[in-house]
Order: C-alpha cells, then structure tokens, then sequence
C-alpha cells in the first residue's frame, strides 16, 4: 500500500499546523512573495478586463446584477486553474500546493478552485454553512486555502470562522421544509452554534486562509469603497475520493482529482468503514474490459482455463 509522505519543502511552522487540526483552520499573514501576489493580481486583472465586454454571466464569469462595462462588479471566476498559467502553477505546484502538501501531506489530490471577487459597496455576504455537504468525500480532509489579493479589513467582508466546529455536527443546508438546497446552515439550527466565537480572518494582500470543509464559516457582505478579491483552492488527502453524483463533483473541472507533489496513487480506499485495494484511476483512459485484463496470462497466470 502506498503511504504519504511528509512535504520536503515545509512551509507552515509545526504550531500553524496544529492550529489547523485543533482548530479546523489557520491563517498566515501576508505569507505569499511580492512576486507571486503581482503575477496573481494580474491574472486576476485580465479577467475583470474580459468581463466589461460581458453583458450576462457565463460558465467562466459570475457577474452581479448591476455589472456594466464602465463599472464592472464580478463575483466569481469558477476554476481559475483552468483558465490562467499562473493560477495553474500557484495552485498545482506553488505556494498553495506547498501548503496543502504540509497539511495533508504527500501526494494530495487537488479538487477545485474559484475565485470570490466580493466587490465593493455591497459585494454579497456568504451565509453560514460548511463546505462537505456541496462536495462530498470519502472522508473529512479536504480543506480550502484562501489567498487575499488585496488587504482586507473587516470592512471588506472578510472569512468568518466558528473554531473547532470542523469536528462538529454537519448541518442540513436545505431550507427547513426540505425542498430546496439553500447552502445554508438554517436559522433554527443557528443558535446551536457559538457564531460570537467566530473569529474574523483579515489580513495584508497575500495572507493565506486555511480552513477544513467541516468548519462552520461564512462572511459579511463588502460595504467599503474596496474589492475583496479571494483565490481560493480545495485539495484532500490521497486517498479522500469526491462522491461522483452529489453536488459540484464532477463539475470541477478537468484538472481535478489530479495528484500533487511526488509519489504514488493510493490503492487503499475506504469506503462505509471498509478498506479496499481498489483498481487504479481510469478516468483519464487506459481502461479496456475485464476480458483484455483477466486474460492476459503473464499478469493473471492462475486464471482459469478449461
Ligand atoms: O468568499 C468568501 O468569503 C467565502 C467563500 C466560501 O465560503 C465558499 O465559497 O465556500
């Protein structure tokens, strides 16, 4: 069985990472080079460039109701990695893969990225929820990094985080008839959680956030004069699979499930309390039929034969 093992280029101190696993999450003020948070916030420009000649939103570019091309107002571009070198490299090879490799450690499976513009003067607040439930996984280890690429002060909107609720209840985010999905923690089981305790993430361009996809969190909306741009990428351990049929997996674009830093796929998956070597990923082809792999003798040389 293959194991993980521990990044070779550690980034975070020992006590940043167990705040991350007491806590559910961590942040690292101004963590990203100057050089980094300059080829970011380029990326980034190029996309609002290309949004003024939007009129309506489309699969790449979220925009809010009140977007023009003089005054332009995004709310997200969905799967940077997907649409920029540089977004590609930051999160696949880069700081943010560096992170998630002392996190999880190595190899770790990328899952998906977006980027949350928040814009000034009433960018929209994200209510209250927690991460799994839009996403299922074999197990809880996925956890999002955030890179500001503006400073961001509370103000701006920024990530609201309950500590320690990553170990918590996991709540129902569908309306409290049942019959729609609102994303949302609802508002009778609010009380349960201690929302005071939330503590509030700000920091200079470049800080990273950290948090577990069982962490309660959810943000204020963006009443300054300044946008409040947030890079945010999703990874888990090697052997945490996305359940293919339950909300965005599978819509996450063509590079995720892809394995960073060095080491083998993991054969060992877990599945209902259950282990299993399961067969190899075939998602991106290789895979013929049980016939052509059964019958080849120099692999299963004790098949049966009459
Ligand atoms: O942009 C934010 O403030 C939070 C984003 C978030 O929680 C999410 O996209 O799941």
């Amino acid at each position: 069985m293959t194991a993980t093992t521990k990044n070779e280029l550690q980034v975070l101190t020992p006590e940043q990472v167990q705040s991350y696993h007491e806590r559910g999450y961590v942040l690292i003020d101004g963590a990203v080079s100057d050089a980094w948070l300059r080829r970011l916030q380029t990326a980034s420009d190029e996309f609002v460039a290309e949004s003024r000649t939007l009129k309506a939103s489309n699969k790449k570019l979220d925009l809010d109701p009140a977007h023009t091309a003089d005054d332009p107002r995004l709310r997200r571009l969905t799967s940077p990695v997907e649409h920029h070198p540089s977004f590609a490299e930051f999160t696949l090879q880069g700081p943010a893969a560096q992170i998630a490799l002392d996190l999880l450690g190595s190899p770790a499976r990328y899952h998906h990225s977006k980027l949350n513009y928040k814009w000034s003067g009433g960018g929209e607040a994200v209510e209250w929820h927690q991460d799994i439930q839009y996403w299922p996984h074999t197990d809880f280890t996925p956890l999002t990094i955030g890179v500001y690429l503006n400073d961001v002060d509370d103000k701006m909107g920024p990530m609201g985080i309950v500590p320690g609720s990553h170990t918590g209840e996991l709540y129902n985010l569908y309306a409290d008839d049942d019959s729609t999905w609102t994303g949302s923690i609802r508002t009778t089981d609010l009380p349960q959680i201690n929302l005071d305790s939330a503590e509030y993430l700000t920091g200079p361009a470049g800080s990273i956030t950290v948090h577990n996809c069982g962490c309660v969190h959810g943000s204020t909306p963006n009443n300054s004069g300044r946008v409040r741009p947030l890079l945010l990428q999703t990874y888990s351990a090697h052997d945490s699979y996305p359940l293919l049929g339950v909300g965005a997996n599978g819509a996450t674009g063509r590079a995720s499930g892809m394995l960073i830093g060095g080491g083998d796929p993991a054969r060992s998956l877990t599945v209902g309390g259950r282990t299993m070597p399961a067969a190899p990923d075939w998602s991106r082809g290789g895979y013929t039929t049980i016939f052509d792999v059964q019958q080849d003798p120099k692999e299963n040389p004790t098949h049966l034969r009459t």
